[in-house]
């Protein structure tokens, strides 16, 4: 088979965002879209010549179309070998775990993630590099600029490669070789968490769970892991099979999308843990009874009490948070004596400190957490963890998720903490709200707003400890003197219009007010934010779309 050149113009807007490069499957369908910009990825990375290259999607829309393109330009492009998940679906987790497991030069994840899936709706590619993490943006800069530029790209003509055996076979000079998209994660699992604590823990009989798989990818990798490694009763998987469109929804694990989960943990007779994850199996959701743990307190009680982990006994070297993330997890890292880094919103910002070993857990406020097993956040990794906690608690008595997190708040303070979305704005308003803010920020220093006095008020840049790059325009950041913040950015994985974030954190040191409901606690600050901002004058937007 031989490799040919098919001529090709550029497409404006391939530029990747907060995690990859997100676009309407419409979009993406367009000859030569998918193929210019897998080109600006080998074109723009030397080592997947003669290497090896992981790929796998969420299985949404068009995940075994794309994979087909991929495979015919990888080998037209030299690459000698490409591991790909049975049925074209690997996790986001899982692709990172398979990376670095067998030291590839990288992998291709397709996947929009949260955003739901079908021939309307969202599709998504991004590329990690050999550590297994996304991209840097030095990276992703370098793949766009090719994009601009790119005249043609190689592909060879082949008939389609059964991605549903499990085996090796020849596409032209490169091996392609289907693996099992479950095993080499399980077992990275295994060797981080007491597994036979976790076992005991549903063999009591006296704990039940349920683990919402929103029919994303997460549904193979939670019932080998949950169900048939750790004995939980058949059926705690929901929603466990991977479908193109998930089933309509949005496999976005937060209150309002993974409602179903919520009903099931409310009254007396509901269950004591539930969890959930979302397209691509990165985010997660954790509920107790008639409680949810904020993804941002989730950090932090696992910060606190890493070492009951067996992967984590000997002690967390530091740990990170993204901006708008609250700050709970600092106080943990305080108390510990260790390193925190507060970094932009998306991933890839957290993997040099975890390559220079400088952290060990990460998170942020948008479910998401993980640790240095990967580099990428890892949604049943969370849940395997606060099970093992559950676990370990249990043998000195059994304590719930809310009483772990009050014994926490009790220990540490409270960070009541929300997160406010207005989807869907137009754009031009979005980027004038910004604006208007940017230009006040001189001002704010020293002023009184309500109850509150402004310690600092900035647009947040970050210099990586590590190589020294700098990130600027990474959101609005006013900080009281108190510690409370009030955080506004644009959300950068949107496909439609703009999506404006507003995050806003309280500090409460006093366990006496740690039950008060969190919209009350912080409706001082929200106001304070809404007029600043002027968001309904200038989104006319009067209430957020989803409060988390
Ligand atoms: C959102 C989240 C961010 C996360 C990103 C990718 O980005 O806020 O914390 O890293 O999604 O997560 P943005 O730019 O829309 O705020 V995922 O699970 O979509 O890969
Ligand atoms: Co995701």
């Amino acid at each position: 088979m031989e490799a040919t050149a098919v001529s090709t113009q550029a497409f404006a807007g391939q530029k990747p965002g907060t995690s990859g490069l997100r676009k309407k499957v419409k979009t993406f369908q367009q000859p030569h879209y998918l193929e210019n910009f897998v080109q600006a990825i080998f074109d723009t990375q030397a080592t997947l010549r003669g290497g090896t290259l992981v790929v796998g999607g969420d299985g949404r829309f068009y995940n075994r179309e794309a994979i087909q393109t991929i495979l015919r330009l990888a080998a037209a492009n030299g690459v000698a070998r490409v591991l790909v998940g049975q049925g074209g679906i690997l996790s986001t987790p899982a692709v990172s775990c398979i990376i670095r497991k067998y030291a590839t030069q990288g992998g291709i994840v397709l996947s929009a993630s949260h955003n739901p899936g079908g021939p309307d709706e969202d599709f998504g590619i991004k590329f990690n590099v050999a550590s297994g993490g996304p991209a840097s943006e030095s990276v992703t800069d370098a793949i766009y600029q090719r994009t601009t530029e790119i005249d043609q790209y190689l592909t060879l003509a082949s008939d389609p490669i059964d991605l549903d055996q499990i085996g090796d076979s020849q596409l032209g000079e490169m091996r392609v070789s289907v693996i099992d998209p479950v095993a080499d994660y399980a077992g990275l699992m295994e060797s981080l968490f007491d597994f036979d604590a976790i076992r005991d823990l549903f063999k009591s009989g006296s704990f039940r769970m349920c683990f919402d798989a929103m029919h994303a990818v997460t549904g193979p990798y939670a019932k080998e892991i949950l169900e048939n490694q750790l004995g939980a009763a058949p059926g705690t998987v929901i929603n466990g099979v991977p479908l193109e469109d998930f089933g309509g929804g949005h496999p976005d694990p937060n209150l309002v999308h993974a409602h179903e989960i919520v009903e099931l943990t409310q009254g007396a007779e509901g269950l004591d843990f539930a969890a959930a994850s979302d397209g691509d199996g990165d985010r997660n959701m954790i509920l107790g009874r008639d409680f949810f743990v904020t993804p941002s307190d989730s950090l932090a009680v696992l910060a606190a009490n890493a070492e009951v982990a067996p992967g984590y006994k000997a002690g967390i070297a530091g740990v990170a948070r993204s901006m708008p993330t609250s700050q709970a997890a600092d106080r943990v890292a305080e108390a510990l004596g260790i390193g925190c880094y507060e970094t932009p919103t998306g991933w890839k910002f957290f993997g040099n400190l975890l390559d220079a070993g400088r952290i060990t857990l990460c998170g942020e406020e948008s479910f998401g957490t993980g640790s240095a097993h990967v580099r990428e956040k890892d949604g049943l990794w969370a849940v395997l963890f606060w099970l093992n906690l559950l676990a370990a608690r249990g043998r000195t008595g059994r304590q719930s998720v809310a009483t772990i997190v009050r014994d926490h708040w009790g220990r540490f303070g409270r960070n009541y903490y929300t997160r406010h979305d207005f989807e869907a704005i137009d754009s031009a308003a979005a980027e004038g709200l910004m604006h208007h803010l940017r230009l006040l920020l001189a001002d704010l220093p020293g002023r009184q707003l309500g109850d509150y006095k402004v310690a600092y008020a900035d647009d947040f840049s970050y210099t990586d400890p590590v190589d020294g790059s700098v990130s600027d325009h990474q959101g609005i950041r006013i900080g009281f003197e108190d510690g409370s913040r009030i955080v506004m950015r644009l959300s950068g994985t949107g496909t439609s219009g703009a999506t404006l974030r507003l995050y806003i954190e309280r500090f409460e040191p006093d366990p006496e007010r740690h039950d008060q409901d969190v919209q009350i606690a912080l409706q001082p600050l929200i106001l304070i934010a809404q007029e600043l901002a002027q968001i309904e004058t200038r989104t006319g937007r009067a209430e957020p779309d989803v409060i988390t």
